[in-house]
This record gives C-alpha cells, sequence and structure tokens, in this order.
C-alpha cells in the first residue's frame, strides 16, 4: 500500500519552484492543451445554461470546478485503451478523452445523432464506445461496482485470449455480436461524488477490488457537498481518504484536484500502481461547486457568500490561467488568442447542434432486446438428442438439479467465455483442500454448481462476497466486455440488494445507450415456497417485479427438460436473462427428464400445453404446474370436465398465441400463481383476455394466487396462505358452470 499526500491548499504558483519544474512530466504544449480543454469544459457549461434558459435544451449539469482533475486524468490514462466510467460532472475528462463539444450539444438538444444515447438519456450521461467511455446513468454510484467488472473482464480476457474467439461452426450466440478487445496493461478509471461514497455499493466496489487486486482507479470528487449536504454530514470524520485508509493492496492519493499538474502526478502514480498489477488506487481529488448543484437548485440557500468567495479563489480555470501566465507558458495575448477560438469553435457547434434533428417517435421500443439475435426465433428450436442405451436399460431419469448443472458444465465447455460466481456456487474456495483430495466440494448452497470449479478451474467458478449487487454490477461490467456471466443470487429473498443494478443498469444499458453497448448477462435464481418450514425469507416469489422491467427476459421452468432448454437459449441470448429455478421443482420426481443433450435449446416465448382439454384453460407456470395438473385430473375424472393446461415457462416474453388459441377453444380461463394474488404476474394475463378476447370468454376471467401476506413458517399457515390443488379444483369447477 502506498499513500501520497499533497497538501489540498497547496498553492498553484507552488509548481514555478525548481523542483517541479517539470510539472509533473506535462509538457508546456500539453499544459497549453490542458487548459484549453478546461476553459472549454468551462464555457461549454456556460453555453448550455443559456441554452436552457432560452429553453432551447432541457436540462443541465455542470462540471465546472472539476475541470483539472478530469483533464488530468484524461492526460494519464489512455483514451480507447484504457476503460471509463465517468459520473456527470466528468465533462473535462470527456473532453481530453476525445469528445467534441459538437457531440455534448447534440447530448443537450436530444438530438438523433447524439452518440451518448440519440436523445434517450439527459446530458452529461457520457457514452462513447470507441473511446471506452462506458455508458452511465443517473443513480449516483451505480457505476462503481460495474468498473470493477469492467477491470475484471479485462483481466479475464488477457489470461484465455482465445475466449475472445468466435468459432465459425457455432450455431448462432451473443459472441457474434460483440467485439472484444483488451490490454495487458488496462486500467478502469472510475468517478463519482463524495456524496456518493456514501452508498454501500462504493465500499462492495472497493472491497472486490481489493480482493482481486484489480486495476482500478477510483477518483472521488470531493466538491465538498452533495446537493446541500456538506462533507461533514456525509462522511464520519469528514474525509474520505481517511475512512477507506485500511483497503489492502491500494495505492492512495489525495490531491488538491484544482490543481492539473499535481492532479496529473496523482493520476500517473495511481496508473502505474494499476498498471504494474499491484491492486487498484484511489485518487481523492478535492474540487469546488461554483455553480450550484444543477439548475434545479440554488446553493445560496445554504452558503454563504462567504464560503462561496473562499471557493472562487480556487477556481481551476483562473488558476490554472495565473498559472501558465506565471510561468511564462503564455502571455496575455496568447491566453485571448486560446479563449477566443475556443468561442469560435462554441459558437460553430451550438449554431449545428440546433439545426440537428430530433429522433423519430416510432424509435422508442428499438433497442430494449437485442436487434441481432431473436430469443424467439426457431434458431433456438432443437430437438433433444436421441437417446441411446447401449446396454437396453433405460438411465434413470434426472432432476433438474441435474439437468441445470449438466447444461452448465456442456455451455462452459462451449464457450469459454463464460464465468460463473455467486455465494458458494464454487466448490471450494481454498483449492489447495480440492488440490489435496481432502474435500469433495460444495458447489452452491443447493449444489447446482457442482464440480464446476474442479472442473473448469477457480478463474471461471469463484466464490464472492455476500454482496448481491455486486455479484450483478460486476457481472454486467464484464458483460460489458464481451463475456458471459451466469452468476448465482443464492434465494431470491436476497435478490433486492441487486435491484438497483438490474432494473436501472442490466435491464437499461442497451436501450440508454442506443445500442452502443450490452451485457447480456444470466441471473439463476432460486425462487418460491411450498418447502414446509420455508418461511417469509426461503419462499418468496414476485416474478411479476422483474417481468415490468423492460428489456429484461424472464424464465421459470417446471420441469427438467424445459430447464436445460431454456438455460441453453438463455446462455447464448444476447439480452440479459433472468432465470428463476423453483427450489421445490429442483429434485422434485415430477418433470424428471433423460439430458436432452448439449444442443438441446428451447425458443423464448413458447408456452407448453402440459394436457389438452376442450371446456376450460388454466394458465401456470413454475411449481403451480403439477398442483394444477393434479387438480385438473381430478376434475375430469370426478366431473368429466376437460382442462387444458397451458405451462407458460417463458414469462417474458410469454406465449399469447397459444393462450389465444386456447380461450378461443375452451372459452374459460383460469389463471394460476405461486405469488400473492394482486398486481401478480398473472393479473396482466388476465387483463390482457379480458381486453383482446372478451368475445370468446363464456365465464369471467379467474385468478388463484397466494393469499395478500407472506409466507408463515407454521406448515399448516403456509398451506394455507399459498394456492393448492383444492383451490384450483374449486375455482375450475365453478367456472365450468357457466
Ligand atoms: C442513488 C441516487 N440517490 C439520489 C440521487 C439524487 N442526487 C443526484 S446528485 C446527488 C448528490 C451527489 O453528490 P456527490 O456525490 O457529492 O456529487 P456532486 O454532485 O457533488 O459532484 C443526489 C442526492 C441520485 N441521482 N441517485
Ligand atoms: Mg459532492
Amino acid at each position: 500500500m502506498a499513500t501520497t499526500k499533497t497538501d489540498p491548499k497547496l498553492n498553484v504558483t507552488a509548481a514555478s519552484s525548481k523542483k517541479v519544474k517539470f510539472y509533473e512530466g506535462l509538457t508546456r504544449e500539453q499544459l497549453i492543451q490542458a487548459y484549453r480543454l478546461m476553459y472549454t469544459s468551462r464555457r461549454i457549461d456556460d453555453r448550455e445554461i443559456l441554452l436552457k434558459r432560452q429553453q432551447k435544451i432541457f436540462f443541465q449539469m455542470s462540471g465546472a470546478g472539476h475541470e483539472a482533475v478530469g483533464v488530468a486524468a484524461g492526460l494519464a490514462l489512455r483514451s480507447g485503451y484504457d476503460w471509463f466510467y465517468p459520473y456527470y460532472r466528468d465533462r473535462a475528462l470527456c473532453l481530453a478523452l476525445g469528445v467534441q463539444p459538437y457531440d455534448m450539444f447534440l447530448q443537450g438538444v436530444g438530438a438523433a445523432d447524439d452518440p451518448s444515447s440519440g436523445g434517450r438519456q439527459m446530458p452529461s450521461h457520457w457514452s462513447y464506445p470507441s473511446l471506452h467511455v462506458v455508458t452511465q446513468s443517473s443513480p449516483t454510484g451505480s457505476q462503481i461496482l460495474q468498473a470493477v467488472g469492467c477491470a475484471e473482464g479485462g483481466r479475464y480476457l488477457a489470461d484465455h485470449p482465445q475466449a475472445a474467439e468466435i468459432p465459425a461452426s457455432a450455431t448462432p450466440d451473443y459472441r457474434r455480436f460483440k467485439t472484444v478487445t483488451w490490454q495487458k496493461d488496462e486500467v478502469t478509471y472510475v468517478s463519482l461524488g463524495d456524496g456518493t461514497s456514501s452508498e454501500g455499493e462504493f465500499w462492495e466496489a472497493l472491497n472486490a477490488a481489493a480482493l482481486g487486486k484489480l486495476p482500478v482507479i477510483f477518483c472521488v470528487e470531493d466538491n465538498g457537498y452533495a446537493i446541500s449536504v456538506p462533507v461533514e454530514a456525509q462522511t464520519a470524520g469528514g474525509n474520505i481518504s481517511r475512512l477507506v485508509s485500511g483497503f489492502p493492496n491500494f495505492h492512495f492519493e489525495e490531491v488538491d484536484g484544482t490543481d492539473p499538474v499535481a492532479s496529473y502526478g496523482a493520476f500517473q502514480r495511481a496508473a502505474r500502481h494499476c498498471r504494474e498489477g499491484l491492486g487498484p488506487a484511489l485518487v481523492h481529488a478535492h474540487v469546488i461547486r461554483p455553480y450550484s448543484h444543477s439548475l434545479s437548485d440554488d446553493e445560496r440557500l445554504y452558503r454563504p457568500d462567504v464560503e462561496r468567495e473562499r471557493d472562487a479563489q480556487r477556481d481551476p480555470v483562473t488558476r490554472t490561467q495565473m498559472f501558465l501566465l506565471r510561468e511564462g507558458i503564455l502571455d496575455d495575448k496568447g491566453i485571448n488568442r486560446l479563449e477566443k477560438d475556443v468561442e469560435a469553435e462554441l459558437q460553430a457547434a451550438v449554431d449545428r447542434a440546433l439545426e440537428a434533428l430530433p429522433p423519430a417517435p416510432e424509435s422508442v421500443t428499438q433497442f430494449v432486446y437485442s436487434p441481432d439475435l431473436d430469443v424467439t426465433s426457431s434458431i433456438f428450436e432443437t430437438p433433444p438428442a436421441a437417446e441411446s442405451h447401449p446396454e437396453g436399460k433405460k438411465p434413470a431419469p434426472k432432476t433438474m438439479a441435474d439437468l441445470i448443472n449438466a447444461t452448465l458444465r456442456d455451455e462452459m465447455k462451449r464457450d469459454e467465455r463464460i464465468v460463473i460466481f455467486g455465494e458458494d456456487v464454487a466448490d471450494c474456495s481454498r483449492e489447495e483442500y480440492l488440490k489435496q483430495k481432502l474435500v469433495k466440494g460444495k458447489g452452491g448452497v443447493f449444489k447446482l454448481t457442482f464440480g464446476l470449479q474442479s472442473e473448469f478451474g477457480n478463474d471461471r467458478v469463484f466464490n464472492t462476497p455476500l454482496a448481491e449487487a455486486a455479484i450483478v454490477g460486476r457481472a454486467t461490467g464484464m458483460a460489458t466486455r464481451g463475456l458471459k456471466p451466469v452468476v448465482e443470487i443464492q434465494f431470491f429473498d436476497y435478490i433486492w440488494p441487486a435491484m438497483m443494478q438490474i432494473r436501472d443498469e442490466l435491464s437499461v444499458i442497451r436501450w440508454r445507450s442506443n445500442n452502443g453497448f450490452s451485457c447480456p448477462v444470466v441471473i439463476r435464481v432460486a425462487i418460491g415456497g411450498y418447502l414446509t418450514g420455508g418461511a417469509i425469507y426461503h419462499s418468496q416469489c414476485g416474478e411479476s417485479i422483474f417481468t415490468h422491467i423492460p428489456g429484461l427476459r424472464v424464465l421459470f421452468p417446471s420441469n427438467a427438460q424445459d430447464a436445460a432448454g431454456l438455460l441453453r437459449t438463455a446462455i447464448r441470448s444476447d439480452d440479459p436473462v433472468l432465470f428463476l429455478e423453483h427450489k421445490r421443482l429442483y429434485r422434485e420426481s415430477y418433470g424428471r427428464a433423460p439430458y436432452p443433450g448439449a444442443e438441446y435449446m428451447i425458443p423464448f416465448g413458447k408456452a407448453k400445453v402440459v394436457q389438452a382439454g376442450s371446456d376450460l384453460t388454466l394458465i401456470t407456470y413454475g411449481a403451480v404446474v403439477p398442483r394444477a395438473l393434479q387438480a385438473a385430473q381430478k376434475l375430469e375424472r370426478e366431473q368429466g370436465v376437460r382442462v387444458e393446461l397451458i405451462d407458460l415457462r417463458s414469462l417474458n416474453p410469454f406465449d399469447w398465441e397459444t393462450i389465444a388459441a386456447s380461450v378461443a377453444k375452451t372459452n374459460r380461463v383460469l389463471v394460476a400463481y405461486e405469488d400473492t394474488l394482486s398486481w401478480g404476474y398473472g393479473a396482466e394475463i388476465a387483463a390482457r383476455i379480458a381486453d383482446q378476447l372478451f368475445d370468446q370468454l363464456d365465464a369471467p376471467v379467474r385468478r388463484v394466487a397466494a393469499k395478500d401476506t407472506y409466507v408463515a413458517y407454521q406448515p399448516i399457515l403456509e398451506d394455507a396462505i399459498l394456492p393448492q390443488p383444492k383451490d384450483l379444483y374449486l375455482a375450475m369447477q365453478d367456472l365450468a358452470k357457466y
């Protein structure tokens, strides 16, 4: 661990002392260029503020006060080589990396040609694929874990270069649509504000980066405020450097971020530490915020003039100008010429941007999902392999758990970009125990990943810290680089810390970057109840919360063969997938099957008609399928009512055609699901049927689901809460009477 501290009160004039005459290695030309970029950045902010007041743009977020540290990072790191997760105040960094002012104004006007998002995101939400600037969002801090994953992805590719290859003969999969690049000594930069350092994801990211000795530079741009909250009310002790100093493997810098020369030195040292493979670095840059938080904020409400004037004395733009004059690098005339040049450039850029065309309204649903690989297409429809029984003996059918494990194994053999991680998914983190055959290995609390670490090594299958946001956030960063993380969330009940990453990042990255980036992660989750003692926190469903998210595919198989076929399609697809595995079905005797082979796939959005019938349609999925079958068979036996049972198995997309065809035949529908009744998944299905198939109905659309409460521990209560075959039987009997 190394720490370099530059006094934040350091006056830039100190740079004229003999010792730092080399300006930390920056040439006079580079210093002039740095000033030009800083000045440009500030003037873009001023221009935008004017345009906002004239209602020609719709939002403004300034980078004022953060120019020096941004330019320093941009000069110390390599555009299109290193990777960047900048936050909204990093305008100067983006300019230093090569973004043009015109591109920034295109963002402001929301133009179709805005390279960051095509008018989908606010300005200052940077995304420039060719420069390796990865699409940013508005939640402060959700970029940090992804940066860690990005660095992990780069390291993995450097260690497995053949993973980047796309086998010519392969059935199409996501790899065809990803250009994968990496550098052995690349660095990932990520920045955040002082306030954002309070987010839990920041600490999860520091921990993961330190554990993995990953080449990430965390830059905390500390302007002393998070909107109106001052740093001493935000950070215990008022200084983030002090709090993070215990993390091992880090190089720390605390620097005056209004001084471009000192900041450049800090970034040079930080980058060297990372490039040499010694671990991550954190640059804590003290900056200022000369304008209010945003145009919606008036800082005079909580900051007195005296404090604002004190800040103004450290303004990086004026200080750098003074520095150039004092050092004799530019004279008054030179400064004037440079500033006039910039003004003319910006005027031309604004004029052009104001002429730019807006995006077409018809384009709004473009890039919610992959435009290249349609998961519902027949490419993903392959037959199960023919069974061969050399000794004439049929092998015992396998459980869902067995087939998921076998599918993961075969896909890992086929595609070296697949990495598996999560809590307890490895066989044994202390690998030497496995090597010495002292232990057999665990492979997941439900043993779904058993044997994979032993077979594929611990850089492809590994345990993570107990941090769900980190699991999904790191996976998202890796997938952005072209890997295929297949991660596990141990229990659906504990997916919630990852919700920000799933809802605001994973699912929306393709859309918000206008197809500039994508991250087709598979998240496997053990879900559901009927466990006899599972109680509130090991029985939850809640799939509709995820089917409500555009951009996320949601699957919920009810039997072993479907699980294998759908998981394979999920892994090969180009979209993020939530793969829900019902715990109760893992080892159930219902739905066992022989392994359908290493190429067996089922397209998404195709339901399975479990049994055909003419009197009533029962639509369900997951663990309700065997219960529904039981109820339907009893109803036919006892009352001669023939039920068509549809197992949706794919919840988003879902198979409307099969539903509509069945309802046209039976004219009666029951929708059943294990989740709580109100606002559940079946509510949408029922509403669509009522809306679009009204003419076909002879009876009301009915639902059977869990009571609107929590799943209790005591089995008598659990039975009363979750839908039982008896409930399904009674509802169907009632509908059949219409
Ligand atoms: C997760 C999240 N919570 C709240 C907000 C609203 N918000 C936007 S910026 C901000 C303050 C951020 O302060 P800081 O991290 O210090 O960055 P600064 O704006 O000062 O550079 C807040 C609370 C948000 N965008 N995201
Ligand atoms: Mg701040």
